[in-house]
Parts: C-alpha cells; sequence; structure tokens
C-alpha cells in the first residue's frame, strides 16, 4: 500500500533524494514518455543524477524524447520512480526488479505498488502532474522540457479533443506554449502526419470495423493479416485505439488487436454510458472510466462477442 503524497511532499521526497531510475510504461505512450523524460530533464536541471530505464517497445515517433537519458555505465540506481504506470502488470519489457519508492500518475486505478504516489486522477495527463511538480520543485522549464509536457499532454487527450480535457489541461498547454513548447511541429508530427504503411492500416481496419447495440457500439479489429497486409510494423500503430470512437452515435469503442494467434489485446474508449475500467475488470485488466485496457486469450471474434456481452451488461440504462 501506497503513501498518498501531496505536490509539496513530493517536492521534498524528491529534494532528498538522488540518483533516479525513471520507468515508463510497457507499450509506451506519448504521456509516460513525455512524463518520464521531462521529469528526467527537471532532476537534472536540479543537479541530481537522473536516468531513464530503456524502454525496448518504445516507437520512433517518441525516441527523439529519450536520446541520450539512457543510464551510464556502472549507474546505481537509489531512487525508482515510475511515471503515468497504474500497475505493476505495466512494467516496461525486460524490468530486472526492485522496490518502486515513487510513482506519479492519474489513474485512479492505480494500483498501490510503490512506496509512495502523487496521485492525481482529474488530471487528462500525467504530464500536467510533472508540470506542476515542477513549478513546486522552483525549476524554470526550458523548450526541452516543454516539447515533452507538451506531447505528454496532447497525446493524453487526443489533441485536446478526448472528454478528459478540461479547462485546466488548455491552462497547462498554455503555460507550456509559454515555455517555448513547439505545439506546431509537435500538432502537425503527432496528429496530422502517418506513414504510408499507417495509412493503409488505417484504410483496412475502418472497412472491417463492426458496430452493435444500435450502433453505440463500435468494435475495431487489427489483426495480423492486416499487418502484413499493410507492410505496417509497431512503429505504426501508436494510438491505433482512437479510430474506432470516429463513428457518430457510437459512444464505446473497442479495438481487438491479434498480437499472436489467439492472443488479442483490448482497448477500450467509452465516454458516459459505461465504464471501460470496469468492463476490462471483468477480464484481468483496468484503466480509467473512459479508456481502459486488457487481454484474452482467444481470436479475435471471440473477443469480439466477449467483450460487446460485458459491455452491454455494464451498460447504465
Ligand atoms: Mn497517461
Amino acid at each position: 500500500m501506497s503513501e498518498l503524497l501531496t505536490v509539496r511532499e513530493c517536492a521534498d521526497f524528491i529534494r532528498s533524494r538522488d540518483n533516479f531510475l525513471i520507468m515508463s510504461h510497457c507499450r509506451p505512450d506519448g504521456d509516460t514518455v513525455g512524463s518520464a523524460s521531462a521529469l528526467c530533464l527537471i532532476l537534472r536541471a536540479m543537479g541530481k543524477t537522473a536516468c531513464l530505464m530503456p524502454n525496448p517497445e518504445i516507437t520512433s515517433r517518441y525516441a527523439r524524447f529519450v536520446e541520450g537519458l539512457e543510464p551510464p555505465e556502472g549507474f546505481v540506481c537509489e531512487t525508482l520512480t515510475a511515471v503515468d504506470l497504474a500497475a505493476d502488470t505495466m512494467f516496461p519489457v525486460g524490468f530486472a526488479g526492485g522496490e518502486v519508492e515513487l510513482c506519479i500518475d492519474h489513474h485512479g486505478s492505480n494500483s498501490r505498488y510503490a512506496k509512495r504516489l502523487l496521485l492525481k486522477p482529474e488530471k487528462a495527463a500525467c504530464g500536467e502532474i510533472v508540470l506542476e511538480l515542477a513549478n513546486e520543485l522552483g525549476v524554470k522549464l526550458d523548450k526541452e522540457m516543454a516539447d515533452r509536457l507538451y506531447a505528454a499532454v496532447s497525446t493524453d487527450t487526443g489533441c485536446f479533443l478526448y472528454r478528459n480535457t478540461t479547462a485546466d489541461t488548455h491552462r497547462a498547454a498554455a503555460e507550456l506554449i509559454d515555455a517555448g513548447a513547439d505545439y506546431g511541429g509537435l500538432n502537425v508530427r503527432l496528429f496530422r502526419k502517418v506513414s504510408p504503411a499507417r495509412l493503409k492500416l488505417e484504410g483496412l481496419i475502418y472497412s472491417a470495423m463492426r458496430q452493435y447495440f444500435d450502433g453505440r457500439v463500435t468494435v475495431a479489429f487489427v489483426t495480423l493479416d492486416m499487418m502484413r497486409e499493410s507492410g505496417a510494423t509497431e512503429n505504426d500503430c501508436d494510438d491505433l485505439a482512437s479510430l474506432a470512437g470516429r463513428v457518430e452515435g457510437s459512444s464505446c469503442s473497442a479495438t481487438i488487436r491479434e498480437k499472436a494467434p489467439g492472443l488479442c489485446k483490448i482497448s477500450l474508449r467509452s465516454s458516459f454510458d459505461v465504464n471501460s475500467s470496469d468492463v476490462c475488470a471483468k477480464f484481468g485488466g483496468g484503466g480509467h472510466p473512459m479508456a481502459a485496457g486488457c487481454a484474452m486469450s482467444c481470436a479475435p471474434e471471440e473477443a469480439a462477442e466477449r467483450l460487446v456481452a460485458a459491455i452491454i451488461e455494464e451498460w447504465k440504462h
């Protein structure tokens, strides 16, 4: 069970410690990579020794954020810190063990695996919490920090259009733009441009989407065949879970990704009609009320059937 910290207590704890190793979650997104790498730079600006735990699943889209932040030869970690990491099931591939001294997170479902926890479930992105922490620590943000935190905040809100976006999110973004974030360049790179293989993959996904429950539920499939046909690699698969939510009249969308024959990873997105985290918990997963995930050991067809049944059961009539 974690000791819950306020931002001030977290800042005090950070001041009292050194030799930070910062961990992002598996299948890393812009929030975990942006927040972890920005925190690393903030700690270094304070004169601390800090580096990022290598995350082998990082995609080329976010790779530039972690350049130069890997642990040097002979680095000994004293303060293992997790960022945007909700449960030990989300530890990065190759995690070598060790007690997590501090976790900074915005997932209400956080499993309290760390010794200390700074948790703000009202925040759309972990990047907003790291920004608050930087201000509390008295670190003036530079462009490199601001870029990373802008990427964190903008990706977790789908460029400020998901329902988790609040006036506070926009205020955080404005603060980051004031601090020098290249928001124009980041928006184009993160939300507009895609590789030709990604475009082809999206075409296949859109063509195969299915609707259930009078169109209120949409399911998108990402099969191994689609990956082969489009020529897409993991680098082309950032945020595929946002595609299914675009259909008019649909307020709950699932993306079923066939990772291997008989193994599917599911991302669920919803608005107010159903709690994604509750649905995914039925299959051993979890997350936020409006965005959650789980895994199923079956073919995509069967995963869809089981998932849709669970969604309808949870629907708030
Ligand atoms: Mn996040």
